[in-house]
């Protein structure tokens, strides 16, 4: 099932009318089970019709009695059961979100009648077809059957007792004319026609299984002179299975509000099933058949198994997705203010910096945290957080203090650095990201002047975009195509704020990378003189060069970096009235 086209019934039962009024023919397909109903539902057809771009699609859905019975096995002979039928009228409304007539063939008597209207109308349909023949109907199409035909009077009293059962006032009950099928005349037609709309039906759809349309066009033609007579306009249906050389344009120039292909998806796939069968059986195996088969993988997109695994993905993503926190190094230009103290452990407004990022981690239920310290290890402190010593802090860059978390990496992760500040909401941000490789940047770096001594993560994105306020960033364009310090800030069109999540697969292509770099290079390497000055930001390019996507989340605002006095006071500033 799926949750895509989720809608209420009371949303969806007036949506018939609603097209009666707008539309010149109202085009309507058949279905017959959920999977039909998702074809039925979102078939979509998009081309150019004099320069304009037009787009195609079925306005509802027909719930045919032929093709329900057929797909359970059945002939079209009042033998499947209501209940039975209204399972299969649920199973297509709960996957669609179009309206829906059903065929409701004779409607049983009166009393049945009413039960049906009901349960119909409750479950969201918009309307019900009725035929004027005896319970039980034999299918209108095959010749040579005999086809009984009710009292009008009877049947008009059916279409009463449904209209005075129904509560809403958009459900429709339309009236079926069979006197063509039973091989009676056009004007046998017409008579029945009058007393059904005179005794409060909604329509009528006007039946035939002939290939020439000339009847059915003759009934039209005298339909619209009889509603004018009896000043009731009210819509007209056709179902034109034989007579199929019609196109909508003719039949709504003839007077036709509602056009039912009535069993073409049953059809269609009982074709391809009958081909599929007798080609394995030909072949002794299933290779051949494969070019009149669906792949698996678009049934699974019909019916929402890939957005299931997408969704599943994301909770597995980020169910309690471990966070590293590289906190080994100093940070000299601090030491005045620092005292020795690691800037973790630094307190703004009363709280370690650290405890504000676990408060904010925590929030979005991040619990899984691992801080890397080095430089005055043993006076680290927090709840909650495991903390891992790197020893060899000093040769090294923040990148290989983050490696010492690698064996927490392997199905995804998110590096935070340890010196900055963000709100909760970032962070749910991020958590939301479906690519492998995201990282934070903020936007407004070219409205501050950069600041002396301070190193900032420069970010050029692919399509250098610069922001305005009115532009609008699409997914595809949130593509990093160079990071780094060194690079030229004027030509910058974003700051990396130290925030970074990788999914498994992103995470299986950063170890490689720095693996294949600690083994391979000594010398020079992206922004580093060597690899052991190799930064998280070179590791990024390095990856980018090598072909792999890193995509960018942009902020502009809920985040600090602890870098300068300025910085500190601005934190104090913020967090002591937040
Ligand atoms: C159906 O689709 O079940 C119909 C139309 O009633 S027909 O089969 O042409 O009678
Ligand atoms: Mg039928």
């Amino acid at each position: 099932m799926t949750l895509l086209n989720n809608i209420l019934p009371e949303v969806r039962r007036g949506k018939l009318k609603v097209l009666l009024r707008e539309r010149e023919i109202v085009r309507v397909l058949e279905a017959h089970n959920g999977l039909s109903g998702i074809i039925a539902n979102n078939a979509c057809i998009e081309g150019q019709s004099n320069q304009v771009p037009v787009q195609r699609e079925f306005d509802a859905i027909w719930e045919s009695s032929l093709t329900d019975s057929a797909s359970k096995g059945h002939p079209d002979i009042e033998v499947i059961s209501f209940d039975s039928r209204l399972q299969s009228i649920n199973e297509i409304l709960a996957v669609t979100h179009k309206p829906m007539i059903v065929d409701g063939d004779t409607g049983g008597d009166a009393n049945n009648f009413e039960y049906m209207v009901t349960k119909l109308e409750r479950a969201g349909v918009s309307a019900v077809i009725i035929e004027d023949k005896v319970f039980p109907k034999r299918n209108s199409l095959e010749p040579g059957v005999q086809q009984m035909l009710q009292e009008p009077e009877i049947f008009s009293q059916k279409i009463k007792r449904g209209k005075s059962a129904q509560i809403s006032t958009d459900f429709m009950i339309i009236a079926r004319l069979e006197s063509l099928i039973a091989g009676k005349s056009v004007d046998d037609a017409l008579f029945r026609a009058q007393i059904y709309l005179e005794a409060g039906a909604d329509g009528v759809m006007i039946h035939s299984k002939e290939k020439d349309p000339d009847q059915i066009m003759e009934f039209a033609k005298h339909y619209q002179k009889m509603t004018q007579k009896i000043n009731c306009k009210k819509p007209m249906v056709c179902v034109p299975t034989t007579y199929n050389t019609l196109t909508e344009d003719q039949l709504s120039a003839a007077g036709f509000s509602i056009v039912i292909y009535a069993n073409h998806l049953l059809r269609s796939a009982n074709k391809a099933m009958e081909e599929a069968a007798r080609t394995i059986l030909l072949n002794q195996r299933s290779f051949e058949v494969d070019p009149i088969c669906s792949p698996v993988r678009e049934i699974f997109q019909t019916v929402g198994f890939l957005e299931v695994k997408e969704k599943d993905k994301l909770d597995g993503n980020n169910k309690n997705i471990p966070i590293i926190i590289p906190a080994a190094g100093e940070d000299p230009s601090l030491s005045s203010i620092l005292k020795g103290k690691p800037k973790s452990m630094f307190e703004i407004a009363g709280k370690t910096l650290l405890d504000w990022q676990i408060s904010a981690l925590n929030s979005n239920n991040l619990t899984n945290i691992t801080v890397i310290t080095g430089y005055k290890s043993r006076t680290m402190k927090a709840d909650g957080v495991t903390f891992q010593e790197n020893k060899d802090y000093k040769r090294g860059s923040e990148l290989h203090s983050l490696m010492e978390a690698r064996k927490k990496m392997t199905n995804g992760f998110i590096m935070l650095y340890s010196d900055i500040l963000f709100e909760e909401n970032i962070m749910s941000k991020i958590l939301a990201c479906q690519e492998d490789i995201v990282l934070i940047v903020d936007n407004t770096m070219q409205y501050h002047a950069p600041e002396a001594n301070k190193i900032q993560d420069f970010v050029i994105s692919k399509n250098k975009h610069l922001p305005t306020r009115r532009k609008i960033s699409f997914a595809y364009e949130n593509i990093i195509s160079k990071i780094g310090s060194k690079l030229n800030p004027e030509t910058a069109t974003h700051e990396f704020i130290g925030l970074a999540k990788f999914t498994k697969t992103g995470a299986e292509q950063l170890l490689q990378t720095y693996e294949d770099c600690v083994k391979n290079y000594h010398g020079k390497l992206q922004e580093a003189e060597n690899i052991n000055q190799f930064k998280f930001t070179d590791l990024i390019q390095e990856m980018i060069d090598r072909g792999y996507v890193a995509n960018f989340l942009e902020i502009h605002k809920g985040w600090l970096e602890i870098h300068s006095t300025e910085d500190i006071e601005l934190a104090n500033h913020f967090l002591s009235n937040s």
